[in-house]
């Protein structure tokens, strides 16, 4: 059986995050995250409101946003909360506690005051996760880590030891730590989910060490949870046409309900 209506099945899972991000999952029928990529806030807002209707998370990186705004925040909020998905900064965290306690709340982008979601690298060890709960805690709103436990780079330094630490380290974390980038499940009991990006429905790679699977591959032979798709939604081979088009795409991607055919 699919873990995620388990889950929701029974009791609460100790992460308001988690449980709201499982909630939308079901409501919505959709295991997809997009990536969007995209250079300025008006690009952006655009592609959240497209591809809004099907998504459970729009991940972004708040930093190659050249026209950041203080108020592009709260627009991003406005739209996720009208179309009922989850933010995730793709921070990528990897530095001292000390330092990604100030990386996280303060800054140009104030991660800590808006995102639902971020990451980090488990690499600088427990300190990291320790100084992103701290600055979650001062500023009186939590947020749900995930930690890099693999990536889909070619080359790519992480190695199966590496792995399994983050595991243990994201175990000890829970429940501010609520799952992972990975390629492959990571948590036999489930608690612990897996976001996999590094998607396309053609495998192949970008040219930069990107390397692509499909849906049915990460879902079925390596028990992924949910998929993160970029450039395979707002770039795809057809012209970027507005919402028909972009819809088309997007539901080329499995649904929670094609998922659950495979458990
Ligand atoms: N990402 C990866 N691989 C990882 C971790 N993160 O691709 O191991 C992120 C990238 C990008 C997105 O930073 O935002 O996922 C993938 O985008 P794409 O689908 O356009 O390749």
């Amino acid at each position: 059986p699919s873990r995620i209506p388990q889950e929701l099945g029974s009791e609460s899972s100790m992460s308001p995050i988690r449980d709201q991000l499982y909630a939308i999952s079901r409501r919505k029928k959709s295991i997809l995250c997009v990536a969007a990529d995209v250079e300025s806030a008006e690009e952006l807002m655009s592609i959240a409101e497209d591809v809004g209707p099907h998504i459970c998370v729009l991940k972004l990186h708040a930093d190659i946003i050249r026209d950041w705004a203080t108020e592009t925040p709260k627009r991003l909020q406005e739209i996720a909360a009208r179309h009922d998905f989850l933010l995730f900064e793709d921070r990528k965290f990897a530095d001292i506690g000390s330092t990604v306690v100030a990386q996280f709340g303060s800054g140009t982008h104030r991660i800590a005051s808006w995102a639902h979601i971020t990451n980090a690298h488990a690499l600088p060890g427990p300190g990291v996760i320790d100084g992103l709960r701290q600055a979650c805690e001062s500023s009186g709103r939590m947020v749900g880590l995930l930690l890099v436990a693999q990536m889909s780079s070619k080359g790519n330094l992480i190695d199966g030891r590496y792995t399994e630490s983050c595991l243990r380290m994201a175990r000890d974390a829970f429940p501010f730590c609520i799952g992972f980038i990975a390629q492959e499940r990571m948590d036999p009991t489930g608690k612990l989910f897996v976001m996999a990006p590094g998607v396309q429905l053609e495998a192949k790679g970008d040219g930069l060490g990107q390397q692509y699977n499909t849906p049915e591959h990460l879902l079925k032979e390596k028990g992924v949870d949910f998929l993160i798709v970029g450039r395979g939604i707002y770039a795809a081979p057809e012209p970027w046409q507005g919402r028909t088009k972009v819809q088309g795409t997007i539901l080329e991607y499995p649904s929670i309900e094609y998922r659950e055919t495979l458990f």
